[in-house]
C-alpha cells in the first residue's frame, strides 16, 4: 500500500508528509551519509549558516560573512571572506575564489569549503606560513551555491536535486513540475522501481543480481525489467516522474560553451539567480586571481608529464578542458575556445602534480564527470581569464578493472532519482555502464568494501497502484558523490593544504627597485623594476587573448617635467618570479617628490615615493 499521505500527490506534499527512513537508518548506522540523522558532518542550510557565522564571530579580525545573492527559494548565498584585515582590505589583495555545491546533491563540497575556512582561521594563530599568506591574499569562499537543491538531500523524503528549483516544464506539456517522484515505500528515499516486463530494456546482472544492466538484444538477450524513478504517474500522461521539481543546473548555465536547449541548461545564460550572483560577484571583484570549484567537473587529474596529447586521443576528455593546442588550431573559428592556451599549460600541469600529491589522488576515480558545457570553471578561465580548477573533492578508486572510460557505446544505466538528474546523466554524464565492465558494479564493490554495503538499498517488493507488483531499491541518493562522513576530516585537511598552496601561487607584484640617477643639468633618470613574486603570471596568456584582464598600469605623479616615458605606462604580463623594468627621464629640482603607483588587477597595488 502507498502511504495515504503521499498517494496521488506531488513531491512537495510528500516532502512534508513522507514517512521516516527507519529501515535505511538502521542499515546505515555506521556509515553516515548526508540526509541520515546520525550524520553529524553533513549540514542542512540552517546548520551550515550557523557554522559560517560562528566562524566569523570567533575570528572577527579575519572572517566576514556576507551574502552575494539569494536562491530561488530565498536562501542566502553565503560568502566567507577570509584575510588579515590589518594588512589591507580584502579587495586590495590578490584573491582565491573557492566555490562549491553547484550541483545540489554534492553537499560534500560545502563541508570541504567550510572545513578549509576553519583550517585557515585556526592556522592563523598556529602557522607562520598561513599568517603571512593571509596578510598577502584574500580567500573568498562560497560553500553552498545551490542551497535549495542541497536541502532536497535532507528532508523527510530525500532525493538528488542537481539543479535549482526554478519551475521548469521538462516534458513540454505546458505544466511545470507536475510529476515528481514519491517515496512510495516510505523509507525516506527516492530510489528506483523495477517492474517485471519482458519488453523492458534491463535485466538483473547475472554476476551481481542487485544491479541492472541494459539488455543486449543483438546477443539474443531478452528484457526482464522496466526501470523508473520511484513514484506515480501523477498527471496520467503515461510517463513516470518525468517532470519533477525545477530547474536549472547551475553548472550548465554559465556563459561559455553554453549548451542551448539542453536539459538543465535553462532558457538563457545565467538565468539561474545563483549562477548570476556568482558572475556578478566576480565581475565586481577584479582582484580574484584564481578559482577552485568543488563540483562534478574535474580538471586536476591532468597528465603531469610534458607530453602533448595528439588530437583525437584526448585521454582527459572525461575530465575537462585540456586538449592539444593543435586541436585548438583546427577548431572552427566559430566554436568557443575549449583548449587551454599553450603558454598556460605549465600552470595547470604543476597544479595537477601538487594536487595529486597533497590530496593523495591516483589516476582513477569512480566519479564520472559530464562534458563541461556552460560550466562555471570553464567560464572562469575562458571568459574571466584566471587559472581555474575543478574537482569533485573525493576520488573513490575502483577496486578492480580498467579505468572508467568516457567514450563508450555501452548501455546507459537505469534512471536516477529526479527527471532533471536523469536527463543530465543521460545527456552529459558518462554512462553508468560500459562494455565489459560495469561502473555500477564497481560502486557496489566500493560500498561493500568501504561502507559495509551502505550506499545501496536492497530491492523490496511493493504493490504499485498503477504498475502492479514492483520492487523498490537502488543506490542511495547522494552516496555516489559524497563520501561517508567519516572520510571528511582527512579530506578537509588535504584540500586545505592544496588551497594554501594554490593561494601562495597568486601573482603578487612588488617594487624590486626604484632608483634615481642624476644625469646633470637637473635631468634625472628614474628606473623602476617591478617583480611578480607569485607563481602565476600577472595576466594569463589566454586572458591577454580574451582581453579579460587589464594590463598592469604604472602611474607617475610629479611636478617635474617628463622628458621621456609616459605618465601612464602599461607593463607586459610578468611571469612568476620575473621582473620588468620601466624608465623615465625627468627634468626637475633636486629633492622634488615623485610618486609611483603600480596597479595590477590580479596582483595587487604598490605605491612608492622617491625624491630626485
Ligand atoms: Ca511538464
Ligand atoms: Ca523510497
Ligand atoms: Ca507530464
Ligand atoms: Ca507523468
Amino acid at each position: 500500500m502507498i502511504p495515504k499521505s503521499v498517494r496521488g500527490r506531488g513531491v512537495k506534499q510528500s516532502v512534508r508528509n513522507g514517512s521516516a527512513a527507519v529501515f535505511a537508518c538502521l542499515l546505515l548506522l555506521v556509515f553516515a551519509y548526508p540526509g541520515l540523522s546520525q550524520s553529524q558532518a553533513y549540514r542542512r542550510f540552517p546548520e551550515l549558516e550557523a557554522a559560517v557565522r560562528d566562524l566569523a564571530s570567533r575570528y572577527p579580525q579575519l572572517v566576514e560573512v556576507t551574502s552575494i545573492g539569494k536562491s530561488v527559494e530565498g536562501r542566502e548565498l553565503l560568502l566567507i571572506t577570509l584575510t588579515d584585515r590589518q594588512s589591507g582590505s580584502p579587495g586590495s589583495k590578490p584573491a582565491l575564489f573557492v566555490v562549491g555545491n553547484l550541483e545540489g546533491q554534492h553537499v560534500a563540497a560545502s563541508e570541504l569549503i567550510l572545513g578549509i575556512a576553519q583550517e585557515l582561521a585556526r592556522g592563523w594563530s598556529r602557522s607562520d606560513s598561513i599568517r603571512s599568506l593571509l596578510r598577502q591574499c584574500t580567500f573568498y569562499l562560497l560553500p553552498r551555491a545551490n542551497p535549495d537543491g542541497a536541502e532536497r538531500l535532507f528532508g523527510k523524503v530525500r532525493w538528488e536535486q542537481a539543479g535549482n528549483v526554478l519551475p521548469w516544464d521538462d516534458d513540454f506539456d505546458d505544466a511545470a513540475d507536475e510529476d515528481g517522484p514519491e517515496d512510495l515505500n516510505g523509507d525516506g528515499w527516492i530510489t528506483q522501481m523495477r517492474v517485471p516486463d519482458p519488453d523492458g530494456d534491463y535485466l538483473a546482472d547475472p554476476q551481481e543480481p542487485r544491479l541492472l544492466r541494459k539488455v543486449d538484444r543483438s546477443k539474443g538477450e531478452s528484457g526482464q525489467y522496466k526501470v523508473y524513478t520511484e513514484g506515480l504517474d501523477n498527471d496520467g500522461d503515461g510517463e513516470y516522474n518525468e517532470d519533477g521539481l525545477g530547474g536549472i543546473c547551475l553548472d550548465r548555465n554559465f556563459p561559455h560553451s553554453y549548451p542551448y536547449h539542453q536539459p538543465g541548461a535553462g532558457r538563457y545564460q545565467l538565468q539561474a539567480p545563483e549562477a548570476r550572483a556568482i558572475v556578478d560577484f566576480l565581475l565586481g571583484h577584479r582582484n580574484v586571481a584564481a578559482s577552485l570549484a568543488y563540483c562534478l567537473h574535474e580538471n586536476l587529474l591532468l597528465p603531469s608529464s610534458g607530453e602533448r596529447q595528439s588530437a583525437g586521443t584526448a585521454p582527459t576528455a572525461e575530465t575537462g578542458t585540456l586538449r592539444a593546442p593543435a586541436a585548438a588550431r583546427r577548431q572552427a573559428s566559430a566554436q568557443p575556445a575549449t583548449s587551454l592556451h599553450e603558454d598556460d599549460l605549465p600552470y595547470y600541469r604543476r597544479a595537477s602534480e601538487v594536487f595529486r600529491k597533497l590530496v593523495g589522488v591516483g589516476d582513477r576515480s569512480l566519479i564520472t564527470t559530464p562534458k563541461p558545457e556552460g560550466a562555471y570553471f570553464e567560464w572562469a578561465y575562458f571568459q574571466y581569464g584566471i587559472p581555474s580548477f575543478a574537482t569533485p573533492g573525493w576520488y573513490p578508486a575502483p577496486e578492480s578493472g580498467p579505468a572508467p572510460k568516457s567514450d563508450t557505446s555501452g548501455a546507459e544505466g537505469p534512471p536516477t532519482a529526479t527527471s532533471l538528474a536523469r536527463s543530465l546523466l543521460r545527456s552529459a554524464r558518462a554512462p553508468q555502464e560500459r562494455v565489459g565492465e560495469s561502473l555500477d558494479a564497481e560502486w557496489l564493490r566500493w560500498f561493500d568494501k568501504h561502507a559495509g554495503g551502505a550506499g545501496f538499498l536492497p530491492w523490496r517488493r511493493f504493490r504499485h497502484p498503477q504498475l502492479g507488483e514492483v520492487e523498490i531499491g537502488g543506490f542511495l541518493p547522494g552516496a555516489r558523490v559524497n563520501p561517508p562522513d567519516s572520510l571528511l576530516p582527512e579530506l578537509i585537511r588535504r584540500h586545505a593544504r592544496f588551497c594554501v598552496e594554490l593561494a601562495s601561487w597568486l601573482p603578487q607584484i612588488e617594487v624590486d627597485s626604484l632608483n634615481v640617477q642624476a644625469l646633470g643639468s637637473e635631468v634625472y633618470r628614474l628606473t623602476l623594476r617591478v617583480r611578480n613574486r607569485g607563481y602565476f603570471p600577472t595576466v594569463l596568456a589566454h586572458a591577454v587573448r580574451a582581453r579579460a584582464v587589464k594590463p598592469t598600469r604604472v602611474e607617475i605623479e610629479t611636478q617635474a617635467e617628463l622628458l621621456s616615458g609616459n605618465k601612464y605606462a602599461f607593463l607586459e604580463p610578468i611571469a612568476g618570479s620575473k621582473s620588468q623594468k620601466t624608465e623615465w627621464i625627468l627634468r626637475g629640482k633636486k629633492g622634488q617628490e615623485v610618486r609611483i603607483a603600480v596597479i595590477a588587477e590580479k596582483a595587487g597595488t604598490v605605491r612608492r615615493t622617491i625624491r630626485l
